[in-house]
């Protein structure tokens, strides 16, 4: 009994530093339109805390210079600054080794990496392609690119009325002919959480290669790349409280390294003559040109920021916050949630009677709350459910039940001037 009491205690401990944390993001001290600032829009982009400003202002400063060509200092220090935030995100997600985190963009040149490169090199005119309804437009267009281009057939998981997988229909469509199974691990219209580890299993037994579209999982859990078992991994920094123009693709380097380049030009090529090009080895061959450097110190940033986190009191903030907002939420006339599944990540998806979620998004943001309007680059999606966009308020480690009662205020505005 008493060493219930003490985990509870530590939890709620623990629950405190999560509420405390919102003092590290300077963004989210200021004023809009003379309100105090409710952010809830972490799923296009989290704010950053100071920690991570500081580190690319340092890095900017007083370390810049390209990476693996100088001998001199500078050259020195931004290299060593860069592969350590390789090596911190390696650690991080438990990767075998610093070759397989590839740094890139973000998640869609994450996902576009793949498909071109393990698309070309092994797709024919036979072979499928498996996603889901419910993907992100970059884990869709990629693949639909690459089809076109070998002949393959791209074919789609459809969803449930509640905004799930049907895992029987996922079943049903994978075959011999399934080479690659592409999903992403939550949804960012719906705030759905795949189960990857039956979507892996299934693959697996298929003799499909699975990757995973990772962008919106990386703010909300720790991953854990081995013990997943996928073979691909993609994520964005500026998810996940890091810069912008940074992301990750983590592979397997058995696969990477049979894979041909992405993109050619400096970096990725050991020798190159009119005879004969020889490539780089991993996971230098996916890396053409001058990197986003200070993009990779300020995402180790975060990820050091990240790794002082009580992950489990974090699941409770967030879950306590989504539960209650969707209470608070469904009071109000008109309030249809756009996603229902039984696990979720803290994004609250809806429409509200017939105002258009443009003028939702219009009128909260009136009132000092920031949320996403549109069809969130989830077209099918949007068609699934038959509506044309919604209004989508994504909670983040900083947010708070008074941020909900504020987006809550700012939706009865918009009823009353509606009514
Ligand atoms: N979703 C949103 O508001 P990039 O732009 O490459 O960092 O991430 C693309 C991406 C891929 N997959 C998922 C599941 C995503 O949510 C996103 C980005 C933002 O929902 C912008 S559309």
């Amino acid at each position: 009994m008493s060493s219930v009491l003490e985990s509870q205690n530590t939890l709620s401990h623990a629950h405190a530093d999560i509420l405390a944390l919102r003092k590290d993001f300077p963004a989210l001290q200021q004023d809009v339109y003379e309100k105090p600032l409710v952010y809830l829009d972490s799923a296009a982009s989290t704010q950053r805390p100071q920690a991570v400003i500081d580190a690319v202002v340092t890095h900017e400063r007083t370390n810049h210079a390209n990476v693996h060509r100088g001998v001199h200092q500078l050259s020195q220090r931004s290299t060593e600054a860069y592969e350590g935030a390789r090596e911190k995100i390696r650690a991080y997600i438990n990767a075998g080794s610093c070759e397989e985190i590839i740094f890139t963009s973000g998640t869609t040149e994450s996902i576009n990496l793949v498909a071109a490169s393990l698309g070309k090199s092994r797709l024919t005119d036979s072979d499928e392609v498996v996603v889901t309804w419910m993907e992100h437009h970059s884990n869709i267009v990629p693949w639909q690119l690459i089809c076109e281009q070998t002949g393959a057939q791209l074919l789609a998981v459809p969803m449930t009325p509640d905004g799930e997988l049907d895992l029987d229909e996922y079943d049903q469509l994978l075959s011999d002919r399934t080479k690659i199974v592409a999903v992403g691990h939550v949804s960012n219209a719906l705030g759905t959480i795949n189960p990857l580890e039956q979507i892996i299993a299934k693959a697996r037994d298929a003799d499909a290669l699975i990757i995973i579209d990772g962008a919106q999982a990386t703010p909300h859990f720790r991953i854990d790349v081995q013990a997943l078992d996928c073979d691909f991994y993609a994520f964005s920094g500026h998810k996940m409280f890091g810069p912008t123009g940074i992301g990750v693709l983590y592979g397997k380097s058995s696969l990477l390294d049979a894979m041909p380049p992405y993109q050619g030009g400096g970096e990725m090529i050991l020798t190159v003559s009119f005879k004969e090009t020889l490539y780089n080895t991993l996971p230098y061959k996916f890396e053409a040109g001058t990197p986003n450097i200070s993009g990779a110190v300020g995402l180790g940033a975060a990820i050091d920021y990240l790794s002082d986190i009580n992950f489990e009191a974090l699941a409770q903030h967030e879950s306590d916050l989504l539960s209650y907002a969707t209470t608070e939420f469904i009071k109000l006339p008109g309030a249809r949630i756009i996603g229902t599944a039984k696990d979720k990540a803290s994004v609250l998806s809806f429409t509200l009677g017939d105002i258009h979620a443009h003028d939702l998004g219009t009128i909260v943001d009136r009132e000092g709350v920031a949320i996403r309007t549109g069809h969130h680059c989830a077209m099918p999606v949007m068609e699934h459910f038959q509506v044309a966009a919604t209004g989508r308020a994504s909670f983040a480690l900083y947010n708070n039940r008074d941020d909900v009662d504020r987006l809550i205020l700012g939706l009865q505005r918009a009823l009353e001037l509606f009514a």
